[in-house]
């Protein structure tokens, strides 16, 4: 379809008002920025020049898993882990909510680029939307470009699914109940209806980046993975690549800026969310970040905790759904040791300190370009990408897990990855403290059958290439009193060191049944006891045993036939030695 057809349908289809192909110049933004400042949408900040403060309604403030669907053709190329519906029934469903919904609003048309400027791995899509928080932060979050005839693109429509009658007045957050966030990735379409934020309406990102962005990767050869991507220089300025995949809540803006606590170590940020990767001619594997800014998460981010985030977000960043000062600055948990004593809290209610409610929204955001990080890699501009040397797979599990263990292999390594688990935390829904399977961090982003993404990874290993080694950590061990044994933060400078020495061969480690453990990590400088070191890498046989035998009934159980031999062989391996 070529994007003049597009356009002309989804305008006949939703009936805007207007429409406005979108240029991503700065007058535009402003022009949208004037209009939202009118609805009341957001207001700008007189603390943080070219800043917006927004409020989302409060029904809509995060990503809505369950009403995400995946259509292929087959229910089994969707898998058993994604909510699944017939194409054409879906259409049906579809057809007439998005029938006139833009009545009343303006259609923006933006016409956008997921990765660097002139890279071959570079994507386009299409979004249309009637939302103008949506086009500001997609100018922030994605390129802009103009619409080039005969280019593939991923269409993406999206409304706020609340059309206004002839004389009624709009909200400042319009929004609807019914909420539908459906990819088809045999077609790359997406159709999003009924929510304003985040990752259900900035459609370059988790739909197109990952859901359909996965699909194509099968289909291409490639991965399009839930991964930072970071540089690491060591003092004597050797650099290596480095993607590693968390699940939510398990600090990857942090790590992806580091500010390293060893000496003469640096690290500079390619990417906080999702990295594309490539084997290059030279049998690597090279990355890049298909976005072009971050959003993420507000609560927990500080000066301590990540100052180079704080840097970011000085200027020119939109801000929704965390709390506002009396000063008119932004604020939220974690910002500061001491609240201010007065704050007006997400919902515009009066709050004061000791409250017992959240004066931010736990899924608050920032949303800023890249390029204002200031540890941002210029490297992440390259259009062949960045050649990853390791892959880091991780979660939040108070035991079992070592700090860091560098996998034997491959194939072992991709295990690894695939048996992420990592315990829920307040901001997630569920009890907290137990543990969610979270596969590659890709459980909510997989396009297709799961048991077929784990084939695929395993088969990417090809003569001639050179892989990536692969290393499992968690920051989240803690001691018998439920105290953190890592210190975390900066000090994970220490395991990447150990990492960078191994992938020199110039570290040694101890022998483990699934992998190798530091014999020495730097913790020079640093307080923490023989003991609690040693306790950061012990591999407890008796819970391993179990770990792997729910580790086999949780993957047949789920992935039947479709999950892969190799690893029912290695979990067998593995289990013998415990
Ligand atoms: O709540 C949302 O809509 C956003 S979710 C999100 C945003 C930035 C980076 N990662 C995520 C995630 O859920 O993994
Ligand atoms: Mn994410």
């Amino acid at each position: 379809m070529s994007a003049k057809d597009f356009i002309t349908g989804i305008k006949e289809l939703c009936a805007p008002d207007s429409v406005h192909i979108c240029d991503g110049s700065e007058g535009e933004f402003q022009a949208l920025a004037k209009l939202l400042e009118e609805k009341g949408t957001w207001q700008p900040l007189k603390k943080r020049p070219g800043s917006f403060y927004a409020r989302s309604d409060p029904s809509d403030v995060a990503r809505v898993e369950a009403s995400t669907y995946i259509c292929s053709a087959k229910e089994s190329d969707a898998g058993p882990t994604n909510n699944w519906k017939d194409p054409i029934e879906m259409i049906a469903v579809l057809e007439p909510l998005f029938r006139n919904c833009m009545k009343g609003r303006t259609m923006y048309v933006i016409p956008y680029a997921m990765g660097p400027k002139d890279s071959p791995y570079t994507k386009f899509g299409i979004e249309i939307t009637d939302s103008a928080y949506v086009v500001c932060s997609m100018k922030i979050m994605a390129r802009i470009v103009k619409i080039e005839e005969g280019k593939d693109f991923v269409c993406g429509i999206h409304s706020v699914g609340m059309p206004l009658e002839k004389g009624q007045e709009d909200v400042p957050w319009p929004c609807n109940k019914v909420k539908y966030i459906v990819h088809f990735p045999e077609s790359r379409e997406i159709w999003s209806y009924g929510s304003g934020y985040g990752g259900n309406a900035l459609l370059g990102k988790k739909c197109f980046a990952l859901r359909i962005g996965s699909k194509i990767a099968k289909d291409e050869g490639w991965l399009a993975e839930h991964m930072l991507i970071l540089g690491l220089t060591s003092p004597e300025g050797e650099k290596k690549y480095i993607a590693a995949a968390f699940p939510s809540s398990c600090g990857k803006t942090n790590l992806a800026m580091l500010q390293p606590s060893l000496k003469g170590w640096k690290v500079e940020c390619v990417g906080d969310d999702i990295a594309w990767m490539h084997f290059g001619k030279d049998g690597r594997l090279y990355a890049v970040n298909p976005e072009n800014g971050f959003f993420g998460v507000a609560p927990g981010t500080s000066m301590d905790s990540n100052p180079n985030a704080m840097k970011s977000i000085e200027k020119n960043t939109i801000f929704t759904n965390v709390a506002l000062t009396q000063d008119g600055d932004v604020w939220w948990e974690g910002m500061t040791k001491v609240p201010p004593e007065e704050l007006t809290d997400w919902k515009g209610k009066s709050w004061k300190r000791g409250s017992a409610e959240k004066a931010a929204h736990p899924n608050s955001r920032f949303t800023v370009s890249k390029k204002q990080c200031p540890i941002y890699d210029p490297a992440g501009e390259k259009p062949e990408g960045v050649p990853i040397d390791a892959i880091l797979f991780g979660g939040r599990r108070a035991s079992l897990t070592p700090l860091v263990l560098e996998s034997f292999n491959w194939s072992e390594g991709v295990l690894l990855g695939a048996s992420i688990s990592s315990e829920i935390t307040a901001a997630s829904e569920g009890a907290q403290g137990a543990l969610r399977h979270d596969p590659f961090a890709m459980l909510p982003f997989c396009g297709y059958n799961m048991g077929d993404y784990f084939q695929h990874w395993l088969d990417l290993e090809q003569p001639g290439r050179s892989m990536p080694k692969i290393f499992a950590v968690n920051w989240f061990r803690k001691n018998s009193q439920g105290k953190y044994i890592w210190p975390g933060y900066g000090e994970n400078t220490r395991v990447l060191k150990w990492i960078f020495n191994r992938l020199e061969n110039r570290e040694d480690g101890s022998k483990t049944p699934i992998g190798i453990v530091p014999k020495n990590l730097d913790v020079t400088e640093l307080n923490i006891s023989k003991e609690d070191m040693d306790s950061l890498f012990v591999i407890d046989s008796t819970k391993y045993n179990q770990e792997c035998l729910e580790l086999k009934s949780y993957f047949s159980e789920t992935f039947g036939e479709r999950f892969p031999k190799k690893f029912v062989q290695i979990l067998l391996n593995w289990q013998s030695h415990f």
